[in-house]
């Protein structure tokens, strides 16, 4: 499938790539960019030969946030009736792993969308904010949940109050960021990482996604409930007898997720 706004490639076994490709607009997210993003999500998320995601922009800018000039021209009714960003900016039914790879600017929905990622490999030269408090509105694609559960109340309140930014190694010490590597192997490292994702049983990896993302919808109860039933189900899978005979028998197990 050809696209305008983004390129899809396969760069190692078992891994796919988005690169966002608005460069001019520092790959400002328009309605349509986030269609296509959308569209290639369910694509890798449906292809046998994927088994992990990264996400990424360029060297300048992951994204600078929701594309500014298109939101001047909404309406309030616009907004209110048009359903299309809010399922855009919504990545949880992909049922793979997503890596974002975050170098530059990754500013309000550029931030929602990496903080929507399972991950994040972040160049040394990577600022994260919530600039939205300077036009007049808010966060709306998750920031100000998701980034408040990654930093803590106070420091939330800063950045999406005061469009306070957060450099990379701020990031990693608040724990928004897996690691922050030099600006040249920031997309290697997210590439390796999710190669290494991708190259578990994909029945358990899948489960252990869910599991860990409900840690923040239940309650502990439900949530160690939610893991259990994960934890008997994989019992019934080839994977499952595959992994421990060949622990056993001291050999590299031979997935075939399921
Ligand atoms: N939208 C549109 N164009 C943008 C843009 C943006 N967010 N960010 C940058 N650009 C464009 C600039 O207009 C400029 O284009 P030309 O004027 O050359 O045509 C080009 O990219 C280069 O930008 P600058 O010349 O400004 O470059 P600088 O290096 O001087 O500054 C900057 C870089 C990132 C500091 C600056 O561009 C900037 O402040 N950008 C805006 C950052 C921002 O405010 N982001 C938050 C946007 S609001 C929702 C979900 C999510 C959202 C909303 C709803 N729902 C689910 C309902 C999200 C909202 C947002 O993200």
């Amino acid at each position: 499938m050809t696209y305008e706004y983004i390129i899809t490639e396969k760069p190692a076994e078992g891994v796919g790539l988005i690169r966002l490709n608005r460069p001019k607009a520092l790959n400002a997210l328009s309605t349509p960019l986030l269609h296509e993003v959308g569209d290639a999500l369910r694509a890798f998320d449906a292809d046998d030969s994927v088994g992990a995601i990264v996400l990424t922009g360029d060297d300048r800018a992951f994204a600078a946030g929701a594309d500014i000039k298109e939101m001047s021209g909404t309406s309030f009714s616009d907004m209110l009736v048009n359903g299309g960003l809010i399922e855009a900016f919504d990545f949880s039914k992909i049922t793979k792993p997503i890596i974002a790879a975050v170098s530059g600017f990754a500013l309000g929905g550029g931030c929602e969308i990496a903080m929507m990622c399972d991950m994040i490999v972040a160049s040394e030269t990577a600022v994260f904010g919530q600039p939205e408090i300077n036009l007049g509105i808010i966060p709306g694609g998750g920031g100000t949940q998701r980034l408040t559960h990654a930093v803590g109340k106070a420091l939330a309140m800063e950045i999406i109050l005061t469009d306070r930014r957060l450099s990379a190694q701020e990031a990693l010490h608040y724990g928004l960021v897996n690691r922050v590597v030099a600006p040249e192997v920031y997309l290697q490292e997210a590439i390796k990482l999710a190669q290494k994702v991708a190259s578990k049983s994909r029945v358990a990896v899948r489960i252990a996604k869910e599991a860990i993302n409900k840690a923040y919808e239940l309650s502990l109860r439900e949530g160690l409930e939610h893991e259990v039933r994960g934890f008997k189900l994989l019992f019934g899978t080839e994977d499952r007898q595959e992994g421990m005979n060949a622990f056993v028998e001291k050999r590299p197990p031979q997935w075939k997720h399921r």
